[in-house]
Formats: C-alpha cells, structure tokens, sequence
C-alpha cells in the first residue's frame, strides 16, 4: 500500500475546496431538467447540504453563493446560519446572463443603460460581499455575438475595460474580482472573454486585486490547461479555480471523472508555482448534477481533488530534477506516472479515521440518514438555482 508522508499529510490537512451553492440544486440541459428529490428550496437549505460534504470530508469548509440565485433578506442571517454549520459563505458570482436585456451583451453591452445596469448588479454583489465577508467577486460574462460581423469586436474590449474600472474601483481593501474566460457558449462566434490572455490583459489593466479565474471546463478540446496554470502562476495572476471536468463543452460533470490524468498535471502544476495551499489561489467546484444525487456528488468530487493532490505531492522532485537536467526524458516521465498510478486511497482512508473522519465518506453519509430526511423533508419543494 501506498504510505503517505508526513510532510504529505500535513499540507494535506489544510486543503480546503469550495463548493457552489447551485450544485445542490436542479440543473440540466436545454432539454430537460430533471429533479432530485429533496433538493433545497432556498439558500439556507442550499448551505445545509454543503455543511453536510465538509462534515464527511473535512474539505470543504465554504459556500460559493449566485447571485440572483441566493437573494435572501438578511446576509447576517444567512452568514450566522452557514457558520452554524461549520461553514462560511465564499466567493459571490454575478449573473448577467438570464435577463432579457443582456440579450446582446452586459458590461460590454453598446447601450450604457444596459451597461449601468450590470455594473450596478455587481455593486450590489460587492455591497453582498461586505456582508458575507467574502473576498472574491467572480465575474463570468455571456458577452459575445453569433455572427461574424453581428458585433463591434474591439468597441466591446474598451466598454469591458471601461465596465471593470468602474465594478474594481468598488472593491474594499481585501476584496478582489477574479474575470472568468470561456471559449465559447452560449455564445458560438465570438466571446467578449474567450480564453486567459484576455481575461489576463483585462484584470492587468486594473490592478493587483484583479485576478483570472481558471475553469476548466472553459478550454477547447486538447488545450495544455496545466501550461495555463504554470503560466498564470509565473505572472501571479492565478486567483481561482472552477474546476469540473468535461468529456465536449462545458459538461461541469465531476472533477476528475473524466480525466483524472489531466487533474494530477493541473494540481501538479499548483503545487510546483507555489500555488497549493496558497490563500491567493481558491480552488473552488463550479459543477452540476443532473442525473445523479448532489450531496454524494459533491462529496465524490472533493474527494477526487484530494486524492489528485496527494498523488502530486508524491512526486519526487529531486528525481524529476534530475532526469530533466540529464535529458533523460523516460525517465523523467516515469517520475511523474509513478506518482501518478500510486493508489493513495487507502492510505487516505486510514488518515481520516486518524483525525475523526469517516474513512470512506460516500458511505458514512449514504449511512447518516440525512438524504432519506430531506427527501421526506422538502416534499413540494422548488427547484433552487441553475435553470430555475
Ligand atoms: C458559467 C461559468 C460560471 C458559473 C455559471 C453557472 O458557465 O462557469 O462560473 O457561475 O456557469
Ligand atoms: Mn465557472
């Protein structure tokens, strides 16, 4: 078996990964979305499943919220709730993509109306964030057009600049914004913030408390994403990850399912920038479950992350050093597919007893009861969240 170190284990312990309030509710295609019985019907309920994953795994200690999504009256109430439960609220993203005016774009939109309107949601979300106590402001943008020739292509990279002046300027001391790219979806021609040089040239023209936030699921097929991340890294503008993984778009199915290989190389890579375990770098889900049961969902997926992780703290690095430096290229590439195919897992399961965890927590948590009560629960209950 696979023994994991002590230096291992103690940068293990201060893992801790985020988790999106909106993957505890329905979500699904533009053909159906199905539901889940006991899905949450409001933000607190929303909370109370994510307190549930970090209860089994010791991962998760914070809850991304969405907004319109999380709205709720009282952002004391819902911040005395969550740390009740052994949580506290994270990251608030905005949401310019749901409403009828943003039909042709939102912070680069060619009407300032429409333009205000979006800077002033995000104020509203920075206004929330004083509130939550949370430190980042995740800004994903819909922004692009279908057409060649539909939209003015830089006309709309000076309004986003000029857009995220005026949301940065907002920001409080230790607050920062972290601007999300994606190729493509839903718009198909161009998108106003397709990939991470543009999204690394937006928040450089801002400051130091504008980062780049990595998902990826955001990249086309066959992208290098842990090159991204060394680089991004190497210019200290890595300020957060969505992760997920994807089989053809943006399929935000389970972190590491469908290629646990590329999850190894990309925390790799964190660990090798100096990046793990680093406040300036939150590694957060950003997933949805369609067909399957949320809460598990979740607590496979932090699991999953963690396993990668300590597969990439394995890595000797002297060794690879070594190969790297006598051009040695099987072996070098050997040092890495050691750690790789080390099967930590049960090494992992006999950490957690050690420290009053259950040692496989997809099991304690089918065993705990808590599903079979929210089921019962919240009969009759609205579907909270993405695609609502
Ligand atoms: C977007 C993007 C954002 C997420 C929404 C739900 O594709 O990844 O991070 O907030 O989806
Ligand atoms: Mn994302």
């Amino acid at each position: 078996m696979t023994t994991l170190p002590p230096a291992t284990l103690q940068q293990l312990e201060l893992q801790a990964i985020e988790l999106p309030s909106w993957a505890f509710g329905n979500s699904g295609t533009r053909f159906k979305v199905f539901t889940t019985p006991g899905t949450p019907r409001d933000p607190y309920e929303k909370i109370a499943d994510a307190a549930q994953v970090n209860l089994f795994t010791g991962l998760a200690p914070s809850v991304a919220l969405h907004i319109p999504w999380d709205k709720v009256d009282s952002y004391d109430e819902l911040r005395t709730h969550a740390e009740g439960l052994g949580v506290t609220l994270g990251t608030i993203n905005s949401n310019t993509f749901q409403d009828d005016d943003y039909k042709f774009g939102a912070l680069t939109h060619e009407d300032a109306g429409i333009r205000r309107k979006a800077i002033d949601h995000h104020l509203e979300c920075i206004d929330i964030m004083d509130s939550t106590g949370s430190r980042d402001l995740k800004i994903w943008l819909a922004d692009g057009s279908n057409y060649p020739g539909q939209a003015d292509l830089r006309g709309r990279q000076e309004r986003l600049h000029e857009s995220l002046q005026e949301i940065y300027a907002r920001l409080g001391e230790n607050q920062r914004l972290a601007l999300e790219y994606k190729f493509f979806e839903p718009a198909f021609y161009h998108t106003d913030v397709p990939d991470w040089g543009t999204s690394y040239v937006q928040v450089v023209a801002l400051g130091k408390k504008a980062m780049v936030c990595l998902d990826t699921g955001h990249h086309a097929p066959g992208t290098n994403i842990e090159f991204i991340v060394m680089q991004l890294l190497r210019l200290g503008k890595l300020g957060s990850f969505d992760f997920n993984s994807r089989f053809y778009a943006d399929d935000d199915l389970i972190v590491g399912a469908a290629d646990p290989f590329q999850l190894f190389r990309i925390i790799f890579e964190v660990i090798r920038g100096g990046g793990f375990n680093n406040p300036d770098v939150a590694f957060m889900l950003d997933q949805c479950h369609n067909v399957e049961k949320k809460i598990p969902g979740q607590v496979r997926s932090v699991l999953n992350v963690q396993e990668m992780t300590a597969r990439s703290l394995l890595v000797d690095h002297d060794a690879l050093r070594t190969a790297q430096l006598s051009g040695d290229v099987l072996a070098a590439n050997a040092v890495l597919m050691d750690a790789f195919y080390s099967d930590v897992r049960p090494a992992l399961a006999e950490w957690r007893e050690s420290r009053g965890l259950a040692a496989d927590p997809m099991a304690a948590f089918a065993a705990s009861g808590y599903q079979e009560k929210i089921e019962a629960d919240r009969i009759g209950g609205l579907q909270a969240g993405w695609g609502a």
